[in-house]
């Protein structure tokens, strides 16, 4: 009886561990000049961590109305990660490379 308890108690100190809100980070890696990915759905709060596989420097930036950003300029083997505070869609491109294109949803 006792151990049904301990195990129950265990149980519930998982489920509230669980619930902690811990920044999640999302990788996205750069490399021929493109996004590992072309969409990504995060949850407001988390973070993207854009990772420069590329021999050449990348910039991510976005104009979206609901929140621009620039990271400025990434050189290879460097890393940026951008905070998704605010809920929306966000079109997020290399300032360098037009062509480079993902879109960010925070739900
Ligand atoms: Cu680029």
């Amino acid at each position: 009886m006792k151990s049904k308890i301990l195990a129950s108690a265990v149980a519930t100190l998982f489920v509230v561990a669980g619930a902690t809100p811990v920044s999640a980070e999302v990788v996205i890696t750069q490399k021929a000049k493109k996004f590992d990915k072309k969409k990504i759905s995060i949850k407001k709060g988390e973070s993207v961590k854009f990772v420069n596989a590329d021999s050449i420097a990348h910039n991510i930036h976005s104009r979206s109305s609901n929140g621009k950003f620039d990271l400025g300029v990434s050189k290879p083997g460097t890393s940026t990660s951008k905070v998704f505070d605010k809920a929306g869609k966000f079109k997020v491109r290399c300032a360098i490379h037009p062509k480079m294109k993902i879109t960010v949803k925070v739900n």
